[in-house]
């Protein structure tokens, strides 16, 4: 029901206001350098509409932006996404995939409440959401202790956190946001403590490391999916530090004890293979934080990439 064909809308995000750290702005441009573009079109046949821009969003980014209950740079976070989730909406209504190449993690109040907002109206259904990430990003302004806009996406797509109109993320409307029965998170390994009260307290299905080394990731897979259920959109939001540092250093908050760069493909692949997949992020890839690393890091986004759209070994 929701064989896209092979049209593809890709939205180059380089916005690195929701953390502290500058150069993951420059990700969309490496990921695209090091040829993902061209392997899109020429090795999957995709049929690709990207803008060859990588958005950086500078006229929309106010002077004075004073931290509010306390979140740090409220306004420019708040109408890069806002800008970006209609993005994301345009290609998602026409029915392509939309693959977006962040930038932070706060850029996923974009790209998620832009894909919600379509699917719903294309297809009358409540999207799913599969993060993969070693951080739950679901931290409310008032649970954050770094104010990092970052750390709090789930929270303000899920309504966890909310705004008044007039307030930063005031134009999240509910058709643009996501259920928490409808959310897995998969590679979990540092979640701060009011994050982990609230996975407990709404029973957010979460599959940490610690499931991962028990189970295997294709158990894992199985019960993320099967929790989902089939004809269920799924948008998969990829935060590269999931990966061990081994395989993705260059990322602004690396923690040890990852998935293998084998386990982030796979769980690519599963999603890819159920048919359901409507959009992808990648994000926080920073190529300057790590000279030697960086590369890597890079290439560990692209297969990863390659292979959420239909890359297969054999
Ligand atoms: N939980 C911490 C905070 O709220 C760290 C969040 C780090 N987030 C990312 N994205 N790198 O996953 O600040
Ligand atoms: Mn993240
Ligand atoms: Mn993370
Ligand atoms: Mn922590």
């Amino acid at each position: 029901f929701l064989k896209a064909g092979n049209e593809l809308g890709l939205v180059a995000v380089g916005f690195s206001g929701g953390q502290c750290k500058p150069g993951v702005d420059a990700a969309p441009m490496a990921l695209i350098e090091s040829g993902l573009v061209d392997q899109l079109k020429d090795d999957l046949a995709y049929n690709v509409h990207y803008d060859n821009k990588v958005h950086a969003y500078g006229d929309l980014i106010p002077h004075d932006d004073p931290d509010h209950r306390n979140m740090k740079k409220p306004k420019a976070v708040s109408t890069v996404t806002k800008q970006l989730s209609s993005q994301v909406y345009e290609h998602a209504k026409e029915g392509r995939f939309v693959l977006t190449l962040g930038g932070d993690h706060s850029i996923a109040i974009g790209t998620i409440s832009g894909t919600a907002k379509a699917m719903r109206e294309r297809l009358g259904r409540e999207m799913a959401v599969i993060w993969v990430d070693a951080h739950a990003d679901i931290n409310t302004p008032e649970t954050s202790d770094s104010g990092n806009i970052h750390g709090m996406p789930v929270a303000f797509l899920t309504g966890l956190a909310s705004e008044k109109a007039d307030a930063p993320f005031g134009w999240i409307q509910d058709n643009q946001r996501i259920s928490l029965k409808k959310l897995v998170y998969i590679g979990l390994r540092d979640v701060d403590r009011g994050e982990k009260q609230i996975l407990r307290e709404h029973g957010i299905k979460a599959f940490s490391m610690h499931d991962v080394d028990r189970h295997g990731i294709g158990k894992v897979m199985d019960m993320a999916l099967g929790w989902i259920g089939s004809d269920t959109p799924i948008h998969l939001s990829f935060d590269i530090d999931a990966l061990d540092p081994m395989w993705a250093p260059s990322t602004g908050t690396a923690v040890r004890g990852g998935l293998t760069l084998r386990e982030g493909d796979f769980i690519a692949e599963c999603v890819h293979e159920t048919g359901s997949l409507v959009a992808l992020d990648l994000v926080e890839v920073n190529p300057s934080l790590e000279e030697k690393g960086a590369a890597d890091t890079v290439r560990a986004g692209v297969s990863i990439v390659r292979c959420a759209l239909g890359d297969t070994l054999l």
